[in-house]
């Protein structure tokens, strides 16, 4: 893991993934092959340099790599929590850009290198709850998604912002299928101020690289109050708009996942109870299941996002 703060790092030392890459295979001469041959198949992964945020929560055991890495849900690739590592490799995230637009002063389209160059990247330490009843504790390293929204400057009229999935059939066997699961392509959505909050992040990488493909590269949503399906993997555009965009598990299931899902041990989802939740990685027959905290334990921070809000309906 390679974690430093950014005023640590002479500018000369930060270089664009590829030449990075490049560089990397040409010193390592015959390994550089084998590197070549990771690349090709878009599954390279580059050290990131970033800060440690006090956001983290940090008293917490971290879900091994192997698992962060291995237990998915990425349903572009299949509906199985392995399919992700087996075929994911076949997303292209290079070249990438993401399309900011909509209800924006300064609309523009990004390249993620240069997002990534541009933003002053946190390693955030998050508990991750899953609708399904597992949990993970991953050490994401990204930026406030508010970076990026104050640099396009929303207008007044912006009251939610709206995330698109790229739509590569060719790439991505789940979007392929006579009867998806899902329609394609996969959409989320933030109220404005969720979306601001200093919790909300764009995560690049993970455990001080580049995101691997089947947690989302090159770039993916991530809210650490909400249900695990809010964090919309590999985006592509970003919309702000004046009413709450469709959400993809809520147009498929309408009154089982709603559009804040927010983790809430309280409301049950129709066919389970959500009052308990199993930690990937904590193996052993005899091992308890952990209670599942308000807004994720992140509660003293997000509540008053909620005030007055009945939270059984707005589930
Ligand atoms: N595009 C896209 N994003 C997605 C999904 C998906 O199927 N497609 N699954 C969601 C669900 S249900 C979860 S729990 C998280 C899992 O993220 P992880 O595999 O990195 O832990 O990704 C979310 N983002
Ligand atoms: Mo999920």
């Amino acid at each position: 893991m390679l974690i430093r703060r950014p005023t640590d790092i002479p500018a000369s030392e930060i270089t664009p993934r590829e030449l990075y890459l490049n560089r990397r295979q040409m010193m390592a001469g015959a390994a550089g092959l084998v590197l070549a041959a990771g690349s090709a198949k878009g599954i390279m992964a580059a050290p990131l340099s970033a800060a440690k945020s006090p956001l983290s929560a940090t008293d917490e055991k971290l879900t091994s790599l192997e698992d962060v890495t291995h237990y998915n849900n990425y349903y572009e690739f299949g509906v199985d929590k392995t399919a992700p590592a087996a075929h994911a490799h076949t997303l292209k995230t290079s070249p990438w850009t993401v399309k900011v637009d909509g209800l924006v002063a300064k609309p523009a389209e990004y390249a993620v290198e240069d997002l990534i160059k541009n933003s002053a990247l946190e390693e955030r330490i998050y508990r991750m709850r899953c609708v399904e009843g597992w949990s993970m504790v991953i050490p994401w390293v990204g930026f406030p998604l508010a970076d990026l929204i104050k640099r396009v400057e929303p207008q007044g009229s912006a009251k939610y912002v709206a995330f698109e999935t790229v739509y590569r059939p060719p790439e991505m066997p789940g979007q392929q299928s006579a009867f998806p699961v899902l329609e394609w392509p996969y959409v989320e959505g933030l109220r404005l101020d969720e979306a601001m909050h200093p919790l909300t992040i764009l995560a690049v990488g993970l455990y001080g690289e580049t995101l691997p493909n089947q947690n989302g590269a090159p770039i993916r949503l991530v809210v650490p109050w909400k249900y695990g399906f809010k964090g919309i993997k590999s985006i592509t555009r970003i919309s702000f708009v004046e009413k709450q965009p469709a959400t993809s598990w809520n147009l498929q299931a309408p009154d089982e996942y709603g559009f804040y899902a927010n983790v809430n041990p309280d409301v049950d989802h129709p066919r389970w109870s959500q009052k308990t939740e199993r930690r990937i990685g904590e193996g052993g027959l005899f091992v308890k299941r952990r209670p599942t905290l308000p807004f994720n334990g992140y509660g003293e921070q997000v509540a008053q996002l909620y005030s007055g809000m009945d939270l059984r309906k707005f589930y």
